[in-house]
């Protein structure tokens, strides 16, 4: 019998052995789980909705039939102030670089002589390809939906590499992790959808007549946002029949604001202010900062996107990207303002910035000689309200608000309060309340460092004749084919 004295020694030498041994042991079972658990990672689906404000059911809006997108945000969360835009292919530039288009040279749509990106930024799908993951611009969907993704790009700039790698959703079951997008054209005109809405019971802005040409116009809209919807549903309805709904994020958003006279293209809300709704897969812890069927209402912009998507996708965020991501746990500071600029749009030469804290807009107009109506063949074509303040105003009808618009130049500088004034027709820049004062000196010293700050490329003209290469380049309205261009 061996002594219990004779034990102890040997038991202290072998029990660290024994817990290192059992450590391995432990590490050796976890290792290929963390493996597995770092191997699997979301999908991610982008739904992009052209020219589109917030406008479906769950905002109040009447006549509009939102029942998917509603839905959407009730299983995930919607943003309230996301801000995109304000022209296609200016705002696609940056959601999909994460870059202003002002610091990239992409901020005339559309760019004639488009450059190469700078060196350390590219296409999200180039982040996405490189962190693993397979990327797909949807054009070709399960027969069910009965439509097709337009597969729009129009991005304002070169780069070195391929942009997607498929076009149709039959692939991707077999090339998970993805990040997709569906590119949806119902809600850019011309509106072509059943009409559903009354324009009896439609709700104007009120800088717009309240004239029936309007009226009709607005249904229309709306009845392009019910179609959006109902396609919507289509694809949310594959994504669960193909199994793959449990394993993707789901990202609903607008490219730009509505195409209205007051909307895309200019810095107001109208122009920039879009929805965004997110929905989490049960199959992955939602972040701490993503409440289910919640508001969320920080301000986020555009360029949010592709630097948060990097980080889902779990890459790290490339050091040059100016977007900040704000979902999961490496979640950046909140913006305290979001900017926007609009310059050469068509053949209609224009600069304007502006910046927003939520509370308070400011707009800098640099071209006042340039009237919020100056000549834009696709306008004049496209939108009836266009020439319908016009006429109106030739004949003396418009009211205070609606005269604003066909004045001709703009102010050099607008400030509105968007807490009491959220349709911004009371511009305070000459107001001589104490708070609207502190207000403009305040955004326009935030204005003019931002510009400095992000290497404003609109500061440099356009050469003289790029109006005439644009004009020359399309006739009005019409060019689809390649080496055509597109007027918008
Ligand atoms: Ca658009």
């Amino acid at each position: 019998m061996v002594p219990v004295t004779s034990l102890a020694p040997s038991t202290k030498i072998h029990a660290p052995m024994i817990r290192h041994a059992l450590t391995l042991l432990y590490l050796a079972c976890l290792i290929p789980v963390l493996h597995a658990a770092e191997a699997k990672r979301p999908n991610i689906l982008w739904l992009i909705a052209e020219d589109f404000g917030a406008h479906l059911s769950c905002t109040g809006t009447k006549e509009v039939r939102t029942p998917n997108i509603d839905k959407l945000a009730t299983e995930g969360v919607r943003y309230t102030r996301f801000y995109n835009g304000m022209v296609c292919s200016v705002s696609r530039s940056s959601f999909m670089t994460g870059m202003h288009a002002v610091s990239i040279g992409a901020h005339n749509h559309r760019t004639l002589d488009k450059k190469m990106l700078p060196e350390g930024v590219k296409p999200l799908t180039s982040w996405m390809r490189e962190a693993g993951y397979f990327t797909a611009n949807l054009v070709t969907l399960p027969e069910p939906c009965d439509f097709k993704g337009s597969g729009k790009t129009d991005w304002n700039f070169q780069f070195e590499g391929p942009d997607f790698d498929s076009k149709d959703w039959a692939d991707l079951k077999s090339h998970g992790p993805f990040y997709a997008q569906i590119n949806f054209k119902e809600t850019h005109r011309d509106y072509k959808s059943p009409k559903k809405a009354d324009p009896a019971k439609v709700e104007l802005p009120p800088y717009y007549p309240d004239h029936p040409i309007a009226r009709q116009d607005w249904a229309d809209y709306l009845d392009a946002a019910t179609e959006l919807d109902r396609k919507i549903g289509l694809v949310l309805e594959a994504l669960q029949k193909d199994g793959l709904a449990d394993d993707t994020i789901v990202i609903f958003f607008g490219d730009n604001g509505q195409s209205h006279v007051r909307g895309k293209q200019f810095c107001y809300e109208e122009g920039f202010r879009v929805p965004l709704v997110i929905r989490w897969p049960k199959n992955f812890p939602a972040p701490a900062n993503f409440k289910p069927g919640t508001l969320d209402d920080r301000l986020l912009d555009g360029i949010d996107l592709a630097p948060t998507m990097i980080d889902i996708g779990g890459a790290a965020k490339p050091p040059k990207m100016q977007g900040r991501i704000c979902l999961g746990p490496r979640t950046e500071a909140p913006r305290e303002y979001v900017f926007g600029s609009r310059d050469r749009c068509d053949e209609t030469p224009m600069r304007i910035r502006a910046v927003a804290n939520g509370h308070y807009r400011y707009i800098h107009n640099f071209t006042p000689e340039v009237p919020f109506l100056a000549a834009n063949a696709y306008k004049e074509k496209q939108y009836p309200v266009w020439n319908l303040l016009k006429t109106l105003h030739a004949e003396g009808k418009l009211t205070p608000a609606q005269e604003v618009l066909c004045q001709p130049r703009m102010p050099d500088q607008e400030l509105y309060n968007l807490d009491t004034d959220p349709f911004e027709i009371h511009n305070l820049a000459n107001s001589t309340a104490p708070e609207d004062q502190a207000q403009l000196k305040k955004l326009r010293g935030v204005l003019d460092q931002w510009i400095i700050d992000v290497d404003d490329q609109g500061r440099t003209p356009e050469p003289a004749d790029t109006v005439q290469r644009v004009k020359s380049a399309k006739p009005a309205g019409k060019g689809k084919g390649k080496g055509k261009r597109k007027a918008e």
